[in-house]
């Protein structure tokens, strides 16, 4: 493998590029004309753009994706997360091509993209489940019998869905055929596949998963759990590794879980079999995803595997190089994904340009990012301009670590999800380790858009206001500062 594509953008493209040139591999970027002064062009060692800006033209143009893999000479591509990067006809097509894809099977992508076809798959692999129908419903009274055996309140899932789309909660059973027939309708829509299931509902689940990491010879190992409970409408915010709920005994049935799950499809290379934890330490397997995930940092700060070199090494098809037992936790590991949105108006997506963008350093911080000053913020694609990654001997020091880390980032131009990230080094419940998935909506009401207590809203605005304050006040950053406070107060009034 001399050179590979990376079919993605931003941060993410970067950091890809960066473990293959520490192999000794040629990169190819590409680039949507939205994109043209973005630092993965010039990182590449090629660059081509290949359309115009709207992702479908551009980052999903398969066409002139192995169009330019030809003309280039590349031998394998890596897809990123998001995109192409869980498309199994994209895989396919890849194998017609001859190209070799960085990532699973399209069979393993069909599979576990499927819940219903991945419940059933691991069933014979001794994986708990969340109880309930493991086929799609066609009778609804039959349904409706199940869910009274279960007992309320129940969840109808869509078998094609997944990050919560299609998802509906029936408190009672009287409410069940009308949200059943609202389910399918929305899966049908969104999805282009009516199949429903039910499963019992979790009223408080962590969600917490974990990477495994499987060769071509049949070798699969896990590389223990990220949390990833503080999560907004299904978007994660905060990750982090290893969980603080987790002990040494759960934290190995999860992982020989996550192991069997992987070896279920015969899956290769990296993956993320993603799992709930309700309130009494019960874990129940969720969904696999068959990709690079986001949140991939934490688990590469506490383990010192590098998950992008693993995968391309895997690809190549070598063995792995190290064994379960090789393996273990050093230390605590944060992620605060740093989105172009405004906390204070419900997280709504600002854009603009970085007329200001200085980044923390130093001890202990790591920083993927995709943005430099100067540039603007497209607004065709996700709002994430970069994940803060902080590094400590323990929980508490990488809790500090990402508070300065915070506080030394100056943003300006655009508002940023930076100051809800500190509300929540600073709130109790987070360093007590004392949250579940419902964390965001039940501690940070936003005031401008809820009427809630007035107390609660003085605690937001004056912990904000704070940090926008306490920032060092460095070298002409002063005026931008006033600037964001007088904005705030505005928007509050
Ligand atoms: C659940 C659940 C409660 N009970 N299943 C949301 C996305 C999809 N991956 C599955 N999800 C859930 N499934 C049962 N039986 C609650 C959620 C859920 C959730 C899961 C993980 C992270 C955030 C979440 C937010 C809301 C609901």
């Amino acid at each position: 493998m001399k050179k590979i594509l990376i079919a993605n953008r931003g941060e993410i493209a970067l950091r890809v590029m960066r473990s293959a040139k520490e192999m000794g591999i040629k990169t190819v970027g590409i680039y949507s004309e939205a994109d043209r002064l973005s630092p993965h062009v010039r990182y590449a060692d090629e660059a081509v753009c290949v359309g115009a800006p709207p992702s479908s033209e551009s980052y999903l143009n398969v066409d002139k994706i192995i169009e330019t893999c030809k003309n280039l000479e590349v031998d394998a591509i890596h897809p990123g997360y998001g995109f192409l990067s869980e498309n199994a006809d994209f895989a396919r097509r890849l194998v017609k091509e001859s190209i070799t894809l960085i990532g699973p099977s399209a069979e393993a992508m069909e599979m576990m993209g499927d819940k219903l076809k991945a419940k059933a798959s691991v069933k014979a692999f001794n994986v708990p489940m969340v109880p309930g129908t493991d086929e799609k419903i066609t009778d609804v009274k039959e349904a409706k019998s199940i869910a009274q055996s279960i007992g309320y309140p129940i969840l109808i899932k869509a078998a094609a869905g997944g990050g919560g789309k299609g998802m509906r909660v029936v408190e009672q059973a009287k409410d069940f055929e009308e949200q059943m027939k609202l389910a399918v309708s929305e899966a049908l829509s969104s999805f282009g596949d009516g199949s429903v299931f039910i499963e019992r509902y979790l009223g408080s689940p962590r969600h917490i998963e974990i990477q495994v990491l499987a060769d071509t010879h049949g070798n699969v190992v896990h590389l223990f759990e990220r949390e990833c409970s503080i999560q907004r409408r299904h978007q994660k915010v905060i990750e982090e590794a290893p969980s603080s709920v987790l002990t040494q005994e759960i934290r190995e049935a999860m992982g020989q879980c996550a192991v069997n799950v992987a070896k279920s499809c015969d899956y290769v290379g990296a993956g993320t079999v993603e799992f709930l934890l309700d309130e009494n330490k019960e874990f129940y397997f969720l969904e696999m995803n068959t990709r690079l995930q986001v949140e991939h940092p934490v688990t590469e700060m506490i383990t010192g595997v590098d998950l992008v070199k693993e995968q391309i090494k895997i690809a190549q098809g070598h063995t792995l190089s190290f064994t379960q037992d090789n393996l273990s936790i050093q230390g605590h590991a944060l992620e605060v994904r740093v989105y172009a949105e405004d906390p204070m108006n419900n997280f709504a997506p600002d854009i603009g340009t970085l007329k200001r963008y200085v980044l923390p350093d130093s001890v202990g911080v790591r920083l993927d990012n995709g943005f430099e000053e100067g540039m603007e913020i497209p607004i065709f694609y996700d709002s994430m301009l970069s994940k803060l990654i902080t590094y400590g001997r323990d929980r508490q020091e990488a809790i500090s670590r990402m508070k300065r880390a915070i506080m030394d980032y100056t943003i300006a131009g655009v508002k940023t999800t930076l100051p809800f990230a500190l509300f929540v080094m600073d709130h109790p419940n987070f360093v007590n380790g004392d949250f579940d998935t419902h964390f965001i909506k039940t501690y940070f009401t936003d005031p401008s858009v809820l009427d809630k207590s007035c107390e609660e809203e003085a605690e937001i605005a004056a912990l904000l206001s704070r940090h926008l304050q306490t920032q060092r006040p460095s070298l002409n950053t002063d005026t931008v500062k006033t600037e964001n406070i007088s904005n705030w107060k505005k928007n509050r009034s």
